[in-house]
């Protein structure tokens, strides 16, 4: 049985992956056969602790996507969400206000509080939730496991006139939700990632695939995370899976997310291709065998294919599963053979 393994972080993976199943489902992807299954390794560096409870975006967006269970528009939290205790917080005076939880997703992080407060570790607690949310849908197709086991978070350096270093560091959700990334980002700063261990099965998911995807997510904040857990590079690096990315650049921009913010004001280059070279290419230490960038990028294909990348500029737009399988098979031609 084939195994294709999925780096994802939150939004932009989760919508990705919706594809990726639509696709081997409906065996779309060249030499991939409809029983193929999928791992997806999330990031966690986004996980905070409020109100008492840890809640982990990228793990329940990925899990409530593909569990049919996510708000569309959002594109976090439940479907057919009611606020009542949210609003009593508020009341209370509680604060942050800023970061809101729905009471169906408050289930959800009382469970897995109260998990970990059992001893249980964050994988086995994601593998609990998933027997509700992936299970019934996907069955053992279907794998989710977190980067970590361990606690670690993104904190990003702002500037701050009034304090006497000039800069203020808040965590990631915060410059996400409550400042709208619209303050430069002095530094990231991934806490407790250096001494992470992957979480049990995330390198063999790696090292025993027969392919890896690196799709659209943030390539700083949720991929560039996965990356830095120590030994996961290594085993990209081993793997005789073939690793393809998809940019989550597109004309310049970011589709969606904060990517723009995020990747200017640490210095990179804000460009499909910018951010494919930023990965770099396994023959040269880098983590990518080869990069779909979109059609209005195709100019920046030769300076991909000169980094040592296998390239092509295909619609990279996830208007609709459809569209995305469509993405995936290319990514999956791109490196086949
Ligand atoms: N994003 C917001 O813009 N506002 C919120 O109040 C908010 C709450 C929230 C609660 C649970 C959760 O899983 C995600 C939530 N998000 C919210 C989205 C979150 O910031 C993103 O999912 C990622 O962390 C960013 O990639």
């Amino acid at each position: 049985m084939q195994k294709i393994t999925v780096l994802s972080g939150g939004m932009g993976g989760a919508r990705f992956l919706q594809g990726l199943l639509h696709g081997i489902a409906g065996g779309v992807l060249p030499g991939i056969a409809p029983d193929a299954v999928v791992t997806v390794v999330a990031n966690t560096a986004d996980d905070l602790w409020i109100h008492g409870l840890k809640v982990c975006p990228d793990l329940d967006t990925v899990m409530y996507t593909l569990g049919d269970g996510i708000d569309p528009e959002r594109g976090w939290g439940r479907r057919e969400e009611t606020w009542s205790v949210k609003e009593e917080l508020a009341t209370y005076g509680v604060e942050p206000t800023w970061f809101g939880l729905g009471d169906r997703d408050i289930a959800t992080h009382l469970v897995r509080t109260q998990m970990l407060d059992a001893g249980y570790p964050l994988s086995q607690v994601t593998e609990a939730l998933c027997k509700r949310w992936l299970d019934p849908a996907h069955g053992r197709r279907l794998r989710l496991l977190p980067m970590t086991d361990e606690r670690v978070e993104t904190h990003v350096a702002i500037a701050d006139a009034e304090s006497p270093s000039g800069r203020r560091v808040v965590h990631f959700q915060e410059y996400w939700v409550r400042l709208r990334a619209e303050v430069p980002a002095e530094t990231v700063v991934v806490v407790g990632l250096d001494q992470a261990t992957p979480a049990p099965g995330v390198i063999d998911a790696i090292v025993d695939a027969d392919l890896v995807v690196l799709p659209p997510s943030n390539p700083v904040v949720s991929i560039g995370t996965i990356l830095g857990v120590p030994g996961v590079r290594d085993a990209l690096g081993v793997t005789r899976a073939p690793v393809v990315g998809l940019s989550p650049i597109v004309g310049g921009s970011h589709v969606r997310g904060m990517a723009n913010q995020l990747l200017g004001s640490l210095g990179l280059e804000v460009s499909a291709a910018g951010v494919g070279l930023h990965y770099g290419a396994r023959s040269a230490g880098g983590v990518l065998d080869g990069w779909l960038v979109d059609e209005v990028d195709a100019d920046q294909v030769d300076r991909v294919l000169a980094g040592g990348l296998a390239c092509r500029a295909v619609p990279l737009m996830m208007t609709d599963p459809d569209a995305t399988a469509a993405m995936a098979a290319a990514a999956v031609e791109l490196v086949r053979g």
